[in-house]
């Protein structure tokens, strides 16, 4: 059985139907959208791994690089405290956990193109840097207490889902104006490109990860990608099905963040150990978003 925390999430909306498909409704366990699991209630996580029996967890709740800007102390508290309730619970209960971390572990040390799994990370994000603590202890849990930890370290992710107050979200928020407006101001500089993965090569990676035989990983954590792109080459891919499509680019207070990070991250480790190999490309990716951005509108 899988307890799913974060089930509301921009992930996690899409990983629960996911997930059902393949193990089915009964096991999976999630706070759902009514209710709310707060990763820093101990003693609520214990109660319901408990009664449900879960032998893994897939941890997503966690403020991201935007909204944990805004209130670093309380990025701490959620990001930091919920993984080490998640992992103290592992260690006692046997868990399986896979809790994702970023590329924003990345920062001003690290290579910008092709960045390697190993290479330095010094963020300068409070959410990079409670990544960072995930990795960390994850590893050691894994290393002291015998804590079967996995973890990804996520690109921006386009879905359908809304984004979750990200650095990344105007290449899932430009989709839905292309459609109704057919014009997208953008915060970000229009040539800067960042490391990006279409929601079901997300969905693909969490799973395979997850399933791997524990033997053939080489390492817990691992970066995966799936493009990269800047706001210029997701506004040509998007003229191909609608010329007219105007995009505007406003850059602000996000730019700084989205300049601190790789411009695009070496997953050959993912590819090797576990099978990585994503089947959306920028095109592709476009196409289907907005497909779905015109059903989704009623056109
Ligand atoms: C963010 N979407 O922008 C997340 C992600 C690499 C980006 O971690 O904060």
């Amino acid at each position: 059985k899988i307890l799913v925390t974060g089930a509301c999430g921009q992930v996690g909306t899409e990983l629960l139907p996911y997930l059902r498909e393949r193990v089915g409704v009964d096991n999976i366990i999630d706070a759902g959208p009514f209710e709310f699991l707060d990763v820093r209630d101990k003693d609520n996580l214990s109660r319901i791994i408990i009664e449900h029996g879960c032998n893994r967890v897939i941890h997503l709740a966690t403020l991201l690089s935007v909204v944990g800007e805004k209130n670093p102390a309380l990025t701490l508290k959620i990001n930091n405290n919920g993984i080490q309730n998640i992992l103290e619970l592992a260690a006692q209960q046997k868990l399986q956990v896979m809790s994702p971390s970023t590329i924003a572990v990345f920062g001003p040390n690290a290579p910008k193109e092709n960045t390697p799994n190993d290479a330095a990370m010094n963020p300068s994000t409070i959410y990079g840097i409670s990544k960072v603590h995930t990795e960390l202890l994850g590893s050691y849990y894994r290393e002291r207490f015998n804590v079967d930890f996995r973890s990804l370290r996520l690109p921006g992710i386009i879905g359908k889902a809304k984004a979750g107050g990200g650095t990344t979200d105007y290449a899932v928020d430009i989709f839905q104006a292309a459609v109704l407006s057919g014009k997208y101001t953008c915060f970000l500089p229009a040539d800067l490109d960042l490391p990006m993965l279409y929601m079901p090569d997300c969905l693909d990676a969490f799973w395979n990860l997850i399933q791997a035989p524990r033997k053939h990983l080489t390492r817990c954590v691992y970066n995966v990608q799936g493009m990269s792109f800047s706001p210029h080459s997701l506004s040509s891919a998007i003229q191909k099905h609608l010329p007219h499509f105007q995009l505007v680019c406003k850059p602000d207070f996000r730019e700084a963040i989205a300049r601190s990070w790789p411009r695009s991250v070496d997953d050959s480790f993912a590819r090797a150990d576990w099978g990585w190999k994503p089947k959306y490309d920028l095109q592709r990716m476009t196409q289907d978003m907005l497909k779905a951005s015109k059903a989704f509108s009623g056109q």
